[in-house]
């Protein structure tokens, strides 16, 4: 079907009218589109699922999936179409049974085409986008059949979403307007709506945006987060320092300049050579000069019992010290439960490894699905996740991010680096961890005030 043929079906038909429309923001506008009666008309519907499907036979996808409701009956005729298996969403959670969201036959890093049928700011897609995400599939293209022309696209791609649109408002009334269906005032008017009236996300709908850390903050279980946030609203830096040197002297040396850039310093204490009670003192005053809290990167994954002595005995004594430790969850749950397990009422602070920054990684999608299973699991214990891609979390877990430098790159080990920025933007984080970035950095205080202002102002443009 030709544009043309689409523009003057659309008019004929009463879906798209010009005059003057109530839209449910309470704006008043020059055209009103009412894709919902496109159902009563069969051959429309058939040639457009077939221009849908041309559109993106090229994109290397597994599922389609229609925006309820408007788009239910398009994603159908594209799944048969294309002979591709499609996923019926819900526009409301449903209440019993399986609680579920979405119902179709699919895998963890599936890959959706979601389909709408006329896009406006893209709230619509970018709910629908998360509902995918949160079973952990993703959203690959979102395509509309007609692009308002108010913002939707540009929202969206600041989100990360790649949008595409069939027919264009301005396309759409070009040909009415040369084939004189409509007059050159309402033609106008049209435009003139469309360049002035641009429409942002809505800021107050929190499906569509990533939490605040004052959100964080009311939502958090656990003091060791309640104490993070609140240092990272106050100084202003979601930045962890990962001071991974083995001379105490020089470690309590860069920490002391960059003290004032960081909310949280990460060390690993078993590759400091000279390591005693001498320097957990002099590193416990430094946090609490300075304000910033201690995580003992031990990666614990052994069973239970050895996870338990390595965190409480030998000779870092971790458990006395370190305000929160990373865990393991190779071994399943069991050690996140036995490093809770003691006499003395200590509640450990664990950040689970959901999945690593190395080339190679054996992190899996499902593997990531598990791990973050068990974070939600136990809010009361388990503080965050370390990852690389966007994850919901509940009850203010916090989304930690490794592997970050200015310039994307891959170190001779293995180490894949990418910027702070797409870190905020694209994976989801709540707070970098930049080692070598810093400390081998020629000045690691100005390289730390320099990370600590990138990565507050990616979190300020996105909240
Ligand atoms: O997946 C991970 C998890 C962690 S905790 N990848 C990582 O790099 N880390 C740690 O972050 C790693 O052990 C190191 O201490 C730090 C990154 O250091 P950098 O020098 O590469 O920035």
């Amino acid at each position: 079907m030709q544009l043309e043929t689409f523009a003057f079906q659309l008019f004929e038909k009463g879906i798209i009218r010009f005059g003057k429309f109530t839209l449910k923001s309470g704006i008043e506008s020059p055209f009103y589109i009412d894709m919902r009666t496109l159902c009563a008309y069969p051959s429309i519907m058939r040639d457009l699922s077939t221009i849908v499907s041309e559109s993106i036979r090229n994109e290397d996808f597994q599922h389609i999936c229609g925006v309820p409701y408007a788009a239910l009956a398009m994603g159908t005729l594209v799944s048969q179409e294309m002979n591709l298996p499609q996923i019926l969403m819900r526009k409301e959670q449903k209440k019993h049974g399986t609680k579920k969201n979405l119902e179709g036959v699919f895998k963890a890093q599936d890959k959706v085409v979601l389909i709408d049928d006329v896009i406006t700011s893209g709230v619509s897609f970018l709910e629908a986008a998360r509902k995918l995400e949160k079973e952990n599939l993703i959203p690959h293209l979102l395509l509309c059949i007609i692009d308002r022309e108010q913002g939707g696209e540009e929202n969206l791609k600041k989100h990360g979403y790649k949008t595409i649109s069939i027919f264009k408002i301005s396309e759409i009334v070009e040909i009415l307007y040369s084939n004189k269906k409509i007059t050159a005032i309402e033609h106008q008017a049209v435009l003139n709506f469309v360049q002035g009236q641009k429409v942002a996300l809505p800021t107050e709908n929190k499906e569509t945006t990533r939490p605040t850390y004052t959100e964080l903050l009311e939502q958090s279980q656990h003091h060791f987060s309640k104490r993070l946030l609140e240092i990272v609203i106050n100084k202003k830096s979601n930045l962890c320092f990962s001071a991974d040197l083995n001379d105490k002297t020089e470690l309590l040396k860069i920490t002391r300049e960059v003290a004032p850039h960081i909310a949280l310093l990460k060390i690993h204490a078993d590759i400091i050579v000279d390591f005693d009670t001498a320097f957990i003192t002099d590193l416990k005053r430094l946090s609490e000069e300075h304000g910033f809290l201690i995580l003992e990167d031990r990666k614990f994954a052994d069973i239970g019992n050895t996870a338990w002595n390595q965190y409480y005995s030998g000779h870092h004594k971790i458990a006395s010290w370190a305000d929160a430790i990373t865990v393991h969850v190779i071994a399943g749950s069991s050690s996140v439960q036995a490093l809770a397990k003691n006499d003395h009422g200590h509640i450990p602070a664990m950040i689970l490894i959901s999945q690593m920054s190395t080339q190679g990684t054996l992190t899996d999608a499902n593997y990531q699905k598990s791990a973050v299973a068990i974070a939600k699991e136990y809010p009361n214990l388990i503080v965050g996740i370390v990852s690389q891609s966007k994850q919901y979390l509940s009850g203010g877990q916090l989304h930690f991010t490794p592997g970050i430098k200015l310039q994307a790159g891959v170190d001779s080990m293995g180490q894949q680096y990418d910027p702070p920025a797409k870190a905020f933007s694209e994976k989801g984080t709540d707070m970098l961890i930049v080692g070598r970035g810093i400390y081998q950095s020629k000045n690691p205080k100005e390289s730390a005030a320099n990370y600590q202002k990138i990565a507050w102002d990616a979190y300020t443009e996105l909240t």
